[in-house]
Order: structure tokens, then C-alpha cells, then sequence
């Protein structure tokens, strides 16, 4: 009878388990619901009072669609990140004062949802002033017709709409369950961004909205602590974290004792606005950083951006291009930049393997010479011990001498030794792959490259127009952000004695703008166009033109890249046109300020919508025409074949801005040339969740003139893979395990492993052909290798035999693997492979159209 009745007990049991594992999404959903309790002390956050290291990566919803989200977060986590930090973007979830939009790309809850579904963590930046190099810092314009408002400060009418705006999110979060006290994953929240400088600014008024900011993000009760970024005395129990490119040497953590050394920016390149030359950082400096910093004693880095994406539309700040952080690991197509993306991936499997010394290890640091020190983490009767050896001189690579053994450390490196003894990582030795980013025509859009086009033409005079008044008008308070554009126009009246006496001097017309473009026309014909730059807004154009006797007509479009997003007094910057007169005239110079101006706000073509499907129609198209100034083209193409990001090569264009099936894909601008004399941006992103398969519609409007036929649209691939190795790499972070306190080889090997080479192709690829192969002193790179005068006679052979047809293959970085003997004494013999990856299937792929970028 018992025994009877215990059974069925068992069973019971036994089918209890079982549906738990029927139901295993549910059961798994129960356990975290519970919620998790997150705090802190001096070394770390703790998950439910366990310190923890955490590896961040920034990806901001707003700048990708949202299917590219699930890729972008899977390889955020492949490459070792275990949180993915977001801004909030005020102006897009509220664009006029209580019209809420969390759709599609704005669908945050849904961002922190697929964050939680991968198993990672999340942090969420509310700001609500965010900077972000997004419009007008995430502030809706709307905030500046506020009475009496002045931005962050301690002001009632900001603190209150600040208020609200910070509780509206906070709710949102909380009824999806996303913050970890609830089950979600969000742990932390920060308030405000980079305020230290401002509160500078407003002295004593910043000090009070600072306070005030503390504690009306703490009241919200999220049950996670709140941070402050670039702050190094945030108060009561926010924690202050730093921002910037090198925070293990440049701060001296929170000056509160008691909260833990968090870096919640740490730039991966620096954004870029129009104007400015390309961008690198190095795989290896930003990695030296990290490891820098968790060396003296932080526990937490971000990457800014881990994937940058695109600023679609209008929502870039003042001048900031559409292509943003392209150089982060992930490129702004999702794509892997190598060798940035694999390196931090090692880097952070090295910290992690040496987490345990790390977070409980007595922190202690022994100079080793000039520029040359250990820092160690020990836990002394445990045996648990890491050491990182840095090397911070830029010019000598050293050999030097811990705890009795030598260490060959290369100028401005860190090396990781996992047990204080096996060094699994070095900052400065790659061992991850490289790659080479190609363009490529496609079959589908070389067809029917054929334009119309819609003049804007309708140079439109100050009698037409509404908006008068004495002097030109400020440019936002009439735009309310809504465009980009405004027409100021002006007549005037000369008389035949005013005119210039000589034939050959033309009168200058001069146009002060407050920024940032204009184009001038008078009596219908074109005189010119001109720009401010980022560090320099206000400019003037200054162009010679025709004048008649009797009245004039002077019109200008100016225009603006967007609103400013940093800096004290937000809510006064200005744009627009501000001073014109015109000189060489026989009376001398004619001031026109206070002409009597007359502005029409945005174009025919906005006011019409003809980039949309059904604005289109509402106008007549021509076929097209080059070199116009003012003129709206379109052309329709099929979707490229494939699963390829699409691009488009603008380079025979001026400057505009551009559409996709109605949606606004941004700013581009072509005629502004960087110090090396090439556009800051050519090829802009068409992302493929914005096209259908046939008949796409292209729309740019273009406002000097350009040639639309050469316009490209190109795919874009990452599919030919590299590794340049040398044999003093220490053996691959991926062959060493931890076996309680020793550091060990998997699989044997003993303690002196050889490094190794991987090749891995993106998904769904294999290796189809190699290319170069070289064992000795090949040079260059990736895409571009040369072979050096020494080389061992069978590397390309051994190569092939390894890696063709296969999706992933290891090499092995030692002359006897490729035929020995490298008769060149002195040199470090280097690895230097190239692979070709492709679908299985052959046939596609087409040939490179542009060069690597
Ligand atoms: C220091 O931090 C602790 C822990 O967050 C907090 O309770 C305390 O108020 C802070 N001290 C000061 C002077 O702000
Ligand atoms: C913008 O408009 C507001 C309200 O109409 C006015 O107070 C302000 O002076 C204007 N700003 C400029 C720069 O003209
Ligand atoms: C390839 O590298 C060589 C020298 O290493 C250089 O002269 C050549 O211009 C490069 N070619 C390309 C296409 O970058
Ligand atoms: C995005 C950003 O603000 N980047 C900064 C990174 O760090 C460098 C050097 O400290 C600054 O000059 C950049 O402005």
C-alpha cells in the first residue's frame, strides 16, 4: 500500500516535470518573473547580490528597422556582449505635445523584448535630453513654444514637461514587465546625459536641477539604479559613470567611495558630420582601452556604437551625416567590421575566463619600468590570480620580467595573464580575421535606369508671400521643424543712375545666414549657393549677378541640416538668413535688412508630397534633365536579388535629401568635399525592409544640380575574409579553459600552445576560393596582400586543402605546417591568407563595382 502510493507520488512528480518541459518557454518566463534585485558596491552591479562584469554594446531602435534587430542583437551576443544599451528619443515617440508614436521603428518596448528573449541585459538612457548626435538632442521642437522655457536647467516649465516625459517611458517599461526587479531586463536607467559642463553653465541652478533630476528619477521607483553619465559627483545614489576614449587612465572613478567604476561610452570611432575625413579606431587601441580599464578596477564598458546604423529622414543633428559609426564592430548594415567585432570578442572571453579574480581579487599594482606596469587581482588562499601587463610606450615593444618568467610585450599593449602566468590575450596581437567590405551591381537595377523629373523651378517673389516682415525671419520659428526649407524673397527698385557705370563690374549680392545652406537667385536666374560647416554655422554667400533697372527680385532657399544637440541655451539657436545687401553698385552698398521680407515654408514638391505614391501623381514629371538646381528626380527599380544590403552611389550628386517608397532615407551631400577632397558620404543605406520586390520608387530632391543617370544602387558584401597573424601571437583565447584555478589547454596540448588562424565565412557562405597565401613576410592588407622576399614554398597549397568548400577553417601559424625551413633569419614569420566566400550554390554574385571603402 505505501509503496503503491509513494509510486503514484512519483508519477506525479514525474508528470509535473514533464509539463514543465511541454510547456518550457512558460516555465522559463515563471522563474525570471520573479524579478531579479540589482545593486551595487565599489568593485561591481550585482544580480541579485552577485558582483558581476558586464560587457555593453550601444544599438539605438530608432536607427535600424526593426528586421535587422533580431540579427543585430543575436551577433551583440556572439561577440561576447551580455547588455545592449539604447537612448530614449523623446522628439520621435512624441512629435507635437501629447501625440504619441511607438510604432515600427519606434517600437522600443519591442526592442527591450527581443533584448530579453536573447538572454542579455539592457540599459536604458530616458535622458530625455540625449544629445545622440540626434535632432535637436531628442527635445521635440515642440518644447520650445513652451512659455518661458529654458532647457535643462532649473526651470518649472522644462522640469515638468521633463517630468512627465521620464514618467510616461518609466510606465511603458514597467507595464511590459522590462525592468529586472520585474523579471525584464533592463538594470539600469539613466537620467539627464552629460550635464557636468552645463551645470557649469548654470551654476547654481544647474547644481539644483541636478538634485532635482536624482530624485525625480528615483521616485519613478523602477527598482534599478539610475546613472549619470560624465558626472563625476551624481548625487544621493545615482551612479556616475564616465563617457569618453580612454577612461582607465583619463578618470579617477565615482569620488563616492561607495559606487562602482562604470563606462558607459566608450567610442569605437568618432561620429562624423559632412566635412569631415574618414574615421578609425583600431581594433587593438580600442581593446587596450577596455583592458586598460578593467585593470584598474572597472567592471562594466559600453561601446558607443557597438552598431551605429542610419540617421533616416530628418533625424540627424545640425550637419551629422546619415551613415553613423560605421566603423563600430557591427558596420551600419549589420555586417561584421573585422577585425574590430572578433578581437573584442576575445578580449572579453579573456576577462571572463579571469572573472572570479577580478571581482573578489585583492587589487594591487607593481611598476615593472618606465611606462611598464602589472596590475594583478589575487585571491591568495584561493590561488586565484589575473595579471595584465602593460606596455604604455608607443614606440618600443619590450621584453620584461613577471614573478621570475619572461613576457614579451609590444609597444601600447596589455597582455592577459588568465592564472598571473599563460597569457591568453594581447591587445596588440589580432587574432581574429579581417575582412574587406566590396560593392556590386546588380542585374536588377542597371535595367530601366531611366529619371523624370519635377521641377521646383517657381522661383516664387515677395508678393506671393505670406509670412512679411521687416527683416528676414528666424529660420526654425517658421519651419517648427516640419522641413528643412524656407524661401526668403525681397524686391527692390533701382534706378538707372544706381546701376554700375561700367559694363564689366557685376554688383555682389550678399547673404549673412545663421546656417548652415542657401541657394540665391535673382530675377529668376541662378546666382549661387553656399554653406556653413559644423564648428562654423553662420556663413555668407557672396556671389556676382545681374541687375536691371527697375525692380528686382531677390529670392534665397536656405535650408538647415538639422537642429543642434548640444550645449547650453538649446531652445535659442538659431538658422536662416540674417544680414543681405548687395555691393558694386555706382550708390555704393545697398543694405536690404530692413527691405520688408516676405517667406514660403518648404517646397512644392514637400507641400505636395510627391515623393509618396500618391503625391506623385498631383504633379507633372518630365523626362530628366542634368546639371538643374531646384529639381526633384525619380526613377523606379526591382529589388536585388539576394539578401545583400542595398546602397546607393550618389557621387554624381550635389546635395538633397532622399526618398524610398515615401519613406525619408535621408540627407545626402555630395559637393562638400573633406580635407582629401572626397564627400564625407556617398553611399547611402536602402534598407531592404523599405523596398518590395518590383517597381520601387526613387525620389531625390537636389538643390545644385547633378547628373541622376550615373546614380548607382549597388549591394554590399563582406565576403572576402583575411587573417594576418604572426607567430608570436599568444595561442587563441578559444583554446584555453579554466580548470578551478589553473589555466589549461582544452584538449591537451600542454602549456605552450602555437597560435592559430581561423577562417570563418557570414552565414550560409563557404570558402570558394583562397586567394593570397603566405607564410614569411607578405605586406598589406586585407583585399590587398603582396608577398614579401621570404616565404615558405607551400602555404597557398596547404590553404586550399583546409579551407575550400568549408565554412569555417583553422591554419596553423608555424613554417614546418607550410613546408619549413623560412630561410630569412630575424624576421617574425607572419600568416597572411585570403579567402573568397560565396553561397554554395554558384552563379549570383556579381563583379566588384566599386572600390573597398
Ligand atoms: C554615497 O553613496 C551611497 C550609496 O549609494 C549613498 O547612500 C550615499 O548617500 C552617498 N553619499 C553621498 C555623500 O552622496
Ligand atoms: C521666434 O518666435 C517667438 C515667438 O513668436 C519670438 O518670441 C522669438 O523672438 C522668435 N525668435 C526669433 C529669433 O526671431
Ligand atoms: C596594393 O598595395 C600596394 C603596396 O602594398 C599598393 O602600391 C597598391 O596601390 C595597392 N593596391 C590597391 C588597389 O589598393
Ligand atoms: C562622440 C564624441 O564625443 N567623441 C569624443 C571622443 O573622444 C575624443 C577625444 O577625447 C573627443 O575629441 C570626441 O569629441
Amino acid at each position: 500500500m505505501r509503496d503503491s502510493m509513494s509510486g503514484h507520488r512519483a508519477r506525479l512528480a514525474a508528470l509535473a516535470v514533464a509539463l514543465m518541459m511541454a510547456s518550457g518557454a512558460a516555465a522559463a518566463w515563471e522563474l525570471t518573473k520573479k524579478g531579479t534585485v540589482i545593486s551595487y558596491d565599489r568593485r561591481s552591479l550585482m544580480v541579485d547580490g552577485r558582483r558581476e562584469i558586464f560587457f555593453s554594446g550601444s544599438i539605438h531602435y530608432p536607427r535600424s528597422p526593426p528586421d535587422m534587430w533580431p540579427d543585430l542583437i543575436a551577433k551583440a551576443k556572439e561577440g561576447g556582449l551580455n547588455v545592449i544599451e539604447s537612448y530614449v528619443f523623446w522628439n520621435i515617440h512624441e512629435p507635437e505635445k501629447g501625440v504619441l508614436n511607438f510604432e515600427g521603428r519606434y517600437d522600443m518596448v519591442k526592442f527591450f523584448k527581443m533584448i530579453q528573449d536573447n538572454d542579455m541585459y539592457a540599459i536604458v538612457r530616458i535622458g530625455p535630453f540625449i544629445q545622440a548626435e540626434w535632432n535637436h538632442g531628442g527635445l521635440p521642437y515642440w518644447l520650445r513654444e513652451i512659455p518661458d522655457i529654458v532647457f535643462r536647467t532649473n526651470n518649472e516649465p522644462f522640469k515638468s514637461h521633463m517630468e512627465k516625459f521620464v514618467n510616461l517611458i518609466v510606465k511603458k517599461l514597467k507595464d511590459a514587465n522590462l525592468f529586472a526587479s520585474q523579471g525584464g531586463p533592463i538594470i539600469l536607467a539613466q537620467i539627464e546625459n552629460e550635464y557636468q559642463h552645463l551645470e557649469a553653465a548654470f551654476k547654481e541652478e544647474g547644481t539644483k536641477y541636478i538634485n532635482w533630476a536624482a530624485k525625480m528619477a528615483e521616485a519613478t521607483s523602477t527598482g534599478v539604479p539610475w546613472i549619470m553619465c560624465k558626472q563625476t559627483k551624481a548625487p544621493g545614489e545615482v551612479i556616475p559613470t564616465c563617457n569618453g576614449r580612454n577612461c582607465g587612465d583619463t578618470w579617477p572613478g565615482p569620488t563616492n567611495k561607495t559606487k562602482p567604476l562604470l563606462w558607459t561610452e566608450n567610442w569605437t570611432a568618432q561620429y562624423r558630420v559632412f566635412g569631415d575625413p574618414p574615421s578609425q579606431r583600431s581594433a587593438e587601441d580600442i581593446a587596450f582601452a577596455v583592458a586598460r580599464f578593467f585593470s584598474v578596477g572597472g567592471t562594466m564598458t559600453n561601446y558607443y556604437m557597438y552598431h551605429g546604423g542610419t540617421n533616416f529622414g530628418r533625424t540627424a543633428a545640425a550637419f551629422v551625416m546619415p551613415k553613423y559609426y560605421d566603423e563600430a564592430p557591427l558596420d551600419e548594415f549589420g555586417l561584421y567590421k573585422e577585425p574590430k567585432w572578433g578581437h573584442l570578442r576575445d578580449l572579453h572571453q579573456a576577462l571572463k575566463l579571469c572573472k572570479k579574480a577580478l571581482l573578489w581579487g585583492t587589487m594591487s599594482t607593481q611598476p615593472l619600468g618606465k611606462q611598464l606596469e602589472a596590475r594583478v587581482f589575487e585571491v591568495k588562499d584561493q590561488n586565484v590570480c589575473v595579471a595584465f601587463l602593460s606596455n604604455h610606450n608607443t614606440k618600443d615593444d619590450v621584453t620584461l620580467t613577471f614573478r621570475g618568467q619572461p613576457y614579451f610585450v609590444p609597444r601600447h599593449s596589455i597582455s592577459i595573464l588568465a592564472d598571473c602566468k599563460t597569457v591568453v590575450f594581447s591587445t596588440q596581437h589580432v587574432n581574429s580575421q579581417h575582412n574587406q567590405r566590396t560593392f556590386h551591381f546588380t542585374d536588377q537595377t542597371v535595367q530601366n535606369n531611366v529619371w523624370q523629373m519635377f521641377d521646383e523651378e517657381k522661383i516664387p517673389k515677395y508678393k506671393q508671400a505670406k509670412i512679411r516682415t521687416r527683416k528676414p525671419e528666424e529660420l526654425y520659428n517658421l519651419t517648427k521643424d516640419k522641413t528643412d526649407y524656407v524661401w526668403y524673397t525681397s524686391s527692390f527698385k533701382l534706378e538707372s543712375d544706381d546701376m554700375p557705370f561700367r559694363r564689366d563690374i557685376r554688383p555682389v549680392l550678399e547673404v549673412n545666414s545663421h546656417g548652415h545652406a542657401s541657394v540665391a537667385f535673382v530675377n529668376n536666374a541662378f546666382v549661387g549657393c553656399g554653406h556653413g560647416t559644423k564648428m562654423n554655422k553662420a556663413f555668407m554667400l557672396q556671389k556676382p549677378m545681374d541687375l536691371k533697372k527697375g525692380v528686382n527680385h531677390i529670392a534665397v532657399l536656405a535650408s538647415t541640416l538639422g537642429m543642434m544637440d548640444s550645449g547650453a541655451y538649446l531652445e535659442h539657436r538659431e538658422a536662416g538668413i540674417d544680414r543681405v545687401q548687395i555691393t558694386g553698385l555706382n550708390a555704393g552698398t545697398l543694405d536690404l535688412t530692413n527691405n520688408g521680407w516676405g517667406h514660403i515654408v518648404s517646397l512644392v514638391g514637400e507641400q505636395k508630397e510627391i515623393y509618396t505614391e500618391k503625391g506623385m501623381g498631383t504633379v507633372a514629371w518630365k523626362p530628366a534633365v542634368n546639371d538643374k538646381p531646384l529639381t526633384w528626380y525619380k526613377r523606379n527599380f526591382d529589388m536585388p536579388s539576394g539578401d545583400d544590403p542595398v546602397v546607393l552611389d550618389l557621387s554624381p550628386m550635389g546635395k538633397g535629401m532622399m526618398f524610398v517608397n515615401g519613406e525619408g532615407i535621408g540627407r545626402y551631400w555630395i559637393s562638400y568635399k573633406h580635407a582629401l577632397g572626397r564627400p564625407s558620404q556617398q553611399l547611402y543605406h536602402v534598407p531592404r525592409s523599405f523596398l518590395r520586390e518590383k517597381n520601387n520608387v526613387l525620389v531625390l530632391f537636389e538643390e545644385e544640380g547633378g547628373h541622376p543617370e550615373a546614380i548607382m544602387i549597388l549591394t554590399v558584401k563582406r565576403d572576402n575574409i583575411c587573417t594576418f597573424m604572426s607567430e608570436k601571437n599568444p595561442a587563441h583565447i578559444k583554446n584555453w579553459q579554466r580548470q578551478d584555478s589553473q589555466i589549461t589547454a582544452k584538449g591537451g596540448g600542454g602549456g605552450d600552445l602555437k597560435p592559430q588562424a581561423t577562417l570563418s565565412c557570414p552565414p550560409k557562405k563557404v570558402i570558394q576560393q583562397v586567394v593570397f597565401a603566405s607564410f614569411g613576410n607578405p605586406q598589406g592588407i586585407c583585399g590587398n596582400y603582396t608577398l614579401g622576399n621570404c616565404h615558405t614554398p607551400r602555404a597557398h597549397e596547404v590553404a586550399e586543402k583546409a579551407c575550400l568548400g568549408q565554412r569555417t577553417c583553422t591554419l596553423p601559424v608555424s613554417a614546418d605546417a607550410y613546408g619549413g625551413d623560412l630561410k630569412c633569419p630575424g624576421t617574425t614569420a607572419t600568416l597572411a591568407v585570403q579567402a573568397k566566400c560565396s553561397k554554395r550554390a554558384p552563379g549570383a554574385p556579381g563583379a566588384p563595382a566599386a572600390a573597398a571603402q
